[in-house]
């Protein structure tokens, strides 16, 4: 963590603030769902988890049912812990639940409010999400960047072959050398790109700032209005500092293309397909933040994902053996999978749907705030009522998905007696107008990522005097998870692995010697 918040400063502030907060908070009308009993002034505050929120909810939905709420400083919370609620209000009544709540450190004070994750619902909502639909909405749409995937991919393979220790730095570029292709046209230059460290520092930023835990100023957001020099206001400080980094990711690809554009020598992208032509300050301003907002959504979630995969199989030498004689029957050991590969490999397929459920990028996806008053079941929900889908529930319901700590891709493959289980794609990216305009990115990348890395790798615990080191599964607590920093070996699997990897080296080299 780049920053350990100043606890104490931050009661002496609130303590000041105390008050006023008591005068300015409104006190929700009609029936709430039940919860935990708030306190006096401080409502449920003290209830409030410090990390790994979603299994504290989780205990909540165990004790007070599948919708429950909390309260603290005028708003109401909604934890939605099935999935049959969040369907029937994100998505069924999409049209007034998918505003965002607003986030005083990471959204206001560091300036993410300008990426469409955090924007209210509203003409710039609809604006960002049809550009970023009309680029990799579809399936179709998606389809003419298959190349860049994959080539991206191939060349994640062959990096972690020369050096393996440096697994999160590979996945890591392939993601970055991806989304900036895709968003700028831009083609990351060697192992440590200035673009991609940049991206990767404001994305731990993000995760921060944006948390309830990390800053007071994101549970009383009074504390914003606090001068810089007040006593505890350090946070303003990390603010400018973080909002720097900010304006660097946004500004310094942007920059990018348009010298690139005014040179001839662009590679067609977002951004360079939405500025042909002369736009307006305005319009420039929104197809910047548009493009900024691809690429912190697409830069640290794959990640999370492909480091799980990763994780997975260092604990599962049985199920990579299995997978690994299935593409040997499917594809061979010529050529590295491919997408067209993908029907016809469905233990694989499995290996990936138990990857996104195992542990969820985002294991409360990121709330929507309710814009009108709405009842449903009885309960009144006020506007402006935050709603938690805690996915990482619906995704460890032991009715839906039995033993569900366990990593086994064997439940999404049918079998007699046993249905295949549902699909975690139908959770993960989130609900309704708010579902991730990202996911047949992160569907395709993500999948040929594990297709690729076993059909040439070995993953295994490192041995040291003898004994197998067990990796930590305690994953990490923010809007994206990650699994805990592990060690593993990875290896070609066999002398063919190894061949193949030259093989795919040889071409790469051939290719590139030929532009
Ligand atoms: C395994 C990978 C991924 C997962 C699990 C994931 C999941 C999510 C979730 C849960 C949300 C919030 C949905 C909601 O509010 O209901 C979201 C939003 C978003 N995602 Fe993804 N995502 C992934 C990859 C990507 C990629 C690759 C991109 C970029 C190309 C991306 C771009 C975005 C953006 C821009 C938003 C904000 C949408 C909005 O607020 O309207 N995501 N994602
Ligand atoms: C972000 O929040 C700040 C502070 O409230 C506001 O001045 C700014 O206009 C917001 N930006 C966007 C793009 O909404
Ligand atoms: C992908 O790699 C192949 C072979 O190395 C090359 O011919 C092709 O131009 C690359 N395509 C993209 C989109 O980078
Ligand atoms: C999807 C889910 O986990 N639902 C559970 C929520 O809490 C209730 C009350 O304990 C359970 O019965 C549900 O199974």
């Amino acid at each position: 963590m780049p920053y350990s918040p100043n606890f104490v400063d931050g009661i002496a502030v609130v303590v000041a603030l105390y008050i006023v907060s008591r005068l300015v908070a409104k006190k929700p009308v009609g029936p709430l769902p039940p919860g935990p009993k708030p306190l006096p002034l401080l409502g449920n505050m003290l209830d409030m988890p410090q990390s790994h929120e979603w299994k504290t909810f989780a205990q909540w939905g165990d004790r007070f049912g599948d919708i429950c709420s909390v309260s603290m400083l005028g708003n109401t919370y909604v934890i939605l812990n099935s999935s049959k609620h969040a369907f029937a209000l994100l998505d069924k009544k999409s049209a007034i639940y998918s505003s965002r709540p607003t986030i005083p450190m990471g959204g206001e004070l560091v300036g993410w409010n300008r990426t469409l994750v955090l924007l209210p619902y509203g003409n710039n909502f609809r604006e960002y999400r049809r550009l970023i639909f009309q680029l990799i909405g579809s399936r179709k749409n998606m389809e003419r960047f298959q190349p860049i995937v994959d080539n991206a991919t191939r060349d994640f393979v062959l990096d972690l072959a020369q050096t393996p220790e440096k697994l999160v730095k590979h996945i890591q570029n392939c993601a970055g050398a991806i989304i900036l292709m895709m968003s700028h046209g831009y083609q990351i230059q060697g192992e440590n790109d200035q673009f991609v460290a940049t991206v990767d520092e404001a994305m731990e930023q993000f995760a921060v700032s944006t948390s309830a835990g990390a800053f007071m100023a994101n549970i009383f957001p009074a504390l914003v209005h606090v001068p810089a020099w007040f006593p505890g206001a350090s946070f303003k400080k990390t603010a400018a500092a973080w909002r720097a980094t900010l304006d660097e990711m946004c500004d310094k690809p942007h920059e990018w293309v348009k010298k690139q554009m005014a040179a001839g020598t662009a590679i067609p992208s977002f951004t360079s397909d939405a500025l042909e032509g002369g736009v307006t300050p305005e319009r420039e301003l929104l197809i910047k933040n548009a493009a900024s907002s691809l690429y912190a959504g697409g830069a640290d979630t794959t990640v999370s994902a492909i480091q799980t995969f990763y994780l997975a199989m260092t604990l599962h030498p049985e199920i990579q053996e299995r997978a690994q004689a299935e593409i040997e029957r499917v594809v061979g050991m010529d050529r590295l999978p491919s997408a067209e590969d993908r029907d016809n490999l469905p233990y694989v397929e499995a290996i990936f749907r138990e990857t996104l459920r195992w542990n969820q990028v985002a294991p409360l996806a990121v709330p929507h705030v309710l814009i009108e008053d709405d009842v449903y079941e009885g309960y009144h929900f006020p506007k402006g009522t935050i709603f938690i889908a805690n996915v990482w529930k619906m995704l460890h319901n032991l009715e839906t998905y039995p033993d569900p700590l366990a990593f086994n891709p064997d439940r999404f493959i049918a079998s007699p007696g046993h249905a295949p289980e549902v699909d975690p794609r139908e959770m993960v990216f989130g609900f309704g107008r708010r579902i991730c305009p990202g996911l047949q990115l992160a569907d395709s990348s993500v999948w040929i990522t594990i297709a690729m890395s076993l059909a040439v790798f070995r993953v295994e615990k490192p041995v040291v005097n003898g004994t197998p080191v067990e990796p930590d599964t305690e994953f990490t607590t923010g809007t994206v998870s990650h699994p805990p920093p592990f060690e593993c070996v990875v290896k070609a699997r066999n002398a063919k692995a190894e061949a193949l990897l030259q093989h795919v080296a040889v071409e790469r080299a051939q290719a590139k010697a030929q532009r």
